[in-house]
């Protein structure tokens, strides 16, 4: 069981055993609210991991038709960083590139979420985020490095995360 964890994690091209540790640990807890009992309790958000590759506008609209006020999900701290990437390596630890809810607004070089939450953690790959081509707005995890952020071009398809806020 333990070699199979540490597989799940060193999946990406670093093999973060913290992660392993901190994900046998303490994986995240199931949504309180009973209609979303699938879905994991992450920060003051209920999140779900969805394993379809979608652009990153029809990722974002199929989130708002998932369950009213739906949206990609933001991450506003290193907990709910570390939480969302326990639950991508449980769905999906092959190809854990996910799209989260963060764009570059009108190239000002200014991230926003769609949630419209306050953009006040990132969780950036070194050299990241590079704009490569004057063409990368949209921000997923786990391209390079477990759980750290990069941009990329928003019409490249990836599995992604929904999230609603809890108020349970
Ligand atoms: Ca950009
Ligand atoms: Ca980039």
């Amino acid at each position: 069981m333990k070699a199979v964890l540490v597989l799940l994690v060193c999946v990406a091209t670093v093999c973060a055993l913290d992660v392993w540790q901190h994900c046998s640990a303490r994986f995240p807890q199931a949504c309180p609210i009973q209609k979303y009992k699938d879905w994991y309790s992450v920060g003051s958000l209920c999140v779900k991991y969805y394993n379809t590759a979608l652009n990153y506008s029809d990722a974002e609209f199929a989130c708002r038709k998932e369950v009213p006020g739906g949206h990609l999900v933001s991450v506003h701290s290193n907990q709910s960083n570390t939480d969302l990437l326990c639950v991508v390596m449980k769905y999906n630890n092959t190809n854990p590139r996910i799209w989260l809810g963060a764009f570059e607004l009108f190239r000002t070089g200014l991230f926003v979420w769609t949630d419209g939450t306050d953009w006040n953690y990132w969780n950036w790959v070194p050299g990241q985020p590079d704009n490569t081509a004057n063409a990368e707005d949209c921000v997923e995890m786990n391209w390079k490095n477990t759980g750290k952020w990069n941009d990329d071009r928003c019409f490249y398809k990836k599995n992604y995360i929904c999230a609603f806020k809890n108020r349970a």
